[in-house]
């Protein structure tokens, strides 16, 4: 780690004093505790980069403005401050859109500090010139635009405060010319506000419910990372003798060593928490909004509970019964709730204690059956990737991923990118700490997870970062292994290359008859060309070497060192993504009626 890692972060001015809006605006972000600021240099805010050393924080350049937003995100995510990044307006801002939309949908509290044309120049089409409000207005929680430099502090602070208080990206817009000047000002104190446990009734209720359930199932979202609410759910759940599913890619969400853990819902989840699901009478879903697509069937299976009520709690009002209908609905921090919970059944008599020992059967019969399916599934076995795999002396994806899973650091960080096998990692990724998994959540966009893992890196330096992504989506993302190496952030890059984009050549596969177009990647070597960029590369093609050649590369990792884990996989594909929103092709037009 370079040793400019840690400055320490310095005092804040005090009082009314007079200084220029450059000054006001990293006061300001000092103020806020910001210590790293990802973004590519631009004039547009020279004048404010200036000042970053000797205000204390880091600039971290990187290769493309989306990286920066992606490493905000991650940095966020698992340190609980803000992300930060900034880039050139125009083209440097445009480039945030696609990183803040997937924040947005991650709940990070992420700012977009976002230089615009200067004032007097605005509608004439000057150089790099688009209106940079409209374009985040629905990927944002708030949007600050300066609209006057002496109100730089003022809403530069309103931006830090909104993402944290809101949970999730905000963007402070800046006219360039507004950083010149002078003004005279107090800098805000950040306003962080105590998050409780929910209404009074609502609790009371939601005690009640939980009292009276003789089998009931925890859904434990990433509300409860967000809230530092794990141990308080494990409380929760040992009260109740309650079995605790993980929402969809949020593995990290309860310790997957504890005898009520199930595992996770969604795609390519455990089965075993799907069948106990299933059999709720009653469920609680502890910071979880339930997006509808972490709650789809499953291995053919609709594991929804339809008749059990649902108990949802949540610190943000507006996913509250949004996707499926609650009988209790409390407004609640998860952890605080959970706690909250607590309290009030201690000593009373619940429903649930006569079917303990059998509930207790059953998960643990469930987890040990999907533990026995998983450890037999060395491979796909539909006619498609029977054929594809056959004679190929690449890696099946699913021993890789067991091998994988096996050498895991306990330290680790995982990330996780959207491709077939990615998803399919759900199954092998578990975590016995929280801020442990950072999957590409509900936006689902190819090249996440690489450049949010070096953010998580930036954030939890001594952990153990790893970065899991399928070749496609390794060539939008590799890119940043210059940030890696250039900024001496090591991180561990897992690329799965199995020559295609293969989670929509399985769309193909299962619904266009094989007519296979732009799926197929020809790939160079990726191991050689980190090597050419200054980071180490390995190529791994037998499931024999590969725990050894990914703990080689963690080990590196320690000694400051980026590795890209080339896995050669066979071109079999797991279960498809979209199966829900496919149709079989429908033709009307002569020419196309073959097309089916
Ligand atoms: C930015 C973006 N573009 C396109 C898609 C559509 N898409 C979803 S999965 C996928 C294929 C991913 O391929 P790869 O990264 O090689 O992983 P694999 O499925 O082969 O394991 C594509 C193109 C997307 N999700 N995001
Ligand atoms: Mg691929």
């Amino acid at each position: 780690m370079g040793k400019d890692m840690d400055i320490p972060a310095h005092a804040v001015v005090k009082g009314r004093q007079r200084m220029t809006p450059s000054e006001a605006f990293v006061e300001t972000l000092v103020a806020q505790g910001v210590r790293d600021v990802f973004g590519i240099v631009g004039s547009a805010y020279m004048d404010a980069l200036d000042l970053f050393p000797a205000a204390g924080i880091r600039f971290i350049p990187t290769v493309h403005e989306q990286g920066s937003a992606h490493m905000a995100d991650g940095y966020y995510r698992v340190t609980g401050r803000h992300g930060v990044c900034i880039g050139q307006n125009g083209p440097g801002i445009t480039n945030f859109v696609t990183a803040i939309a997937a924040a947005y949908w991650a709940h990070s509290a992420v700012v977009a500090i976002t230089p615009e044309t200067g004032s007097m120049s605005i509608g004439l089409g000057g150089f790099q010139e688009t209106d940079q409000l409209p374009i985040f207005s629905k990927i944002t929680k708030y949007q600050a635009h300066v609209n006057n430099g002496a109100r730089m502090a003022e809403l530069t602070a309103r931006a830090f405060d909104r993402a944290i208080l809101e949970m999730g990206p905000t963007q402070l817009n800046i006219p360039r010319d507004y950083f010149y000047g002078e003004l005279e000002c107090e800098i805000p104190a950040p306003i962080r506000i105590e998050r409780g446990p929910g209404g009074g009734a609502s609790l009371d209720a939601a005690a009640e419910a939980l009292a009276s359930a003789k089998f009931p199932v925890i859904i434990a979202g990433g509300g409860v990372i967000a809230a530092g609410g794990v141990d308080a759910c494990v409380a929760l759940a040992e009260a109740l003798d309650a079995p605790v599913c993980n929402s969809y890619l949020h593995n990290d969400s309860f310790p997957a060593s504890h005898r009520l853990w199930c595992g996770p819902l969604g795609y390519h989840g455990s089965k075993a928490a799907m069948k106990v699901l299933s059999k709720a009478d009653v469920v609680l879903a502890l910071g979880s909004r339930l997006g509808p697509f972490g709650v789809l069937p499953q291995y053919g299976f609709d594991y929804w509970p339809a008749n059990a009520k649902l108990v949802q709690v949540d610190a943000d009002p507006k996913v509250l019964g949004l996707v499926k209908k609650t009988a209790v609905t409390v407004n609640g921090d998860a952890r605080e709730a959970a706690q909250a919970l607590v309290a009030r059944l201690k000593g009373r008599t619940l429903a649930g204690a006569a079917g303990k020992a059998e509930r207790l059967g059953v998960v643990k019969a469930e987890k040990e059956a999907w533990a026995k399916e998983v450890a037999a599934w060395d491979h796909e076995k539909d006619d498609w990737s029977l054929e594809v795999a056959k004679g190929s002396q690449y890696m099946h994806p699913r021993m890789m991923l067991r091998e994988l899973a096996r050498a895991m650091p306990d330290d680790a960080m995982v990330s996780t990118d959207i491709g077939n096998i990615c998803q399919v990692a759900n199954s092998y990724l578990k975590f016995d700490r929280p801020r442990s998994m950072f999957g590409a959540m509900m936006f689902g966009n190819c090249g996440y997870a690489f450049p949010t893992m070096i953010g998580c890196k930036v954030g939890a330096p001594d952990r153990t970062a790893i970065a899991y992504v399928g070749d496609g989506a390794w060539g939008m993302s590799f890119g940043e292994i210059l940030t890696c190496v250039r900024e001496k952030i090591p991180v561990t890059a897992v690329v799965f290359n199995n020559q295609q984009w293969g989670a929509e050549k399985k769309n193909h596969v299962d619904f266009y008859s094989n007519r296979f177009l732009g799926v197929n990647l020809e790939n160079p070597s990726f191991a050689g060309i980190a090597k050419a960029m200054g980071a180490e590369g390995i190529v791994v093609d037998k499931v024999s070497n590969a725990g050894d050649a990914f703990r080689a590369a963690c080990k590196a990792q320690k000694e400051g060192r980026t590795t890209v884990v080339e896995m050669m996989c066979t071109r079999e594909l797991g279960d498809p993504f979209r199966r829900d929103a496919l149709k079989k092709p429908h033709r009307m037009l002569e020419k196309y009626r073959t097309l089916t």
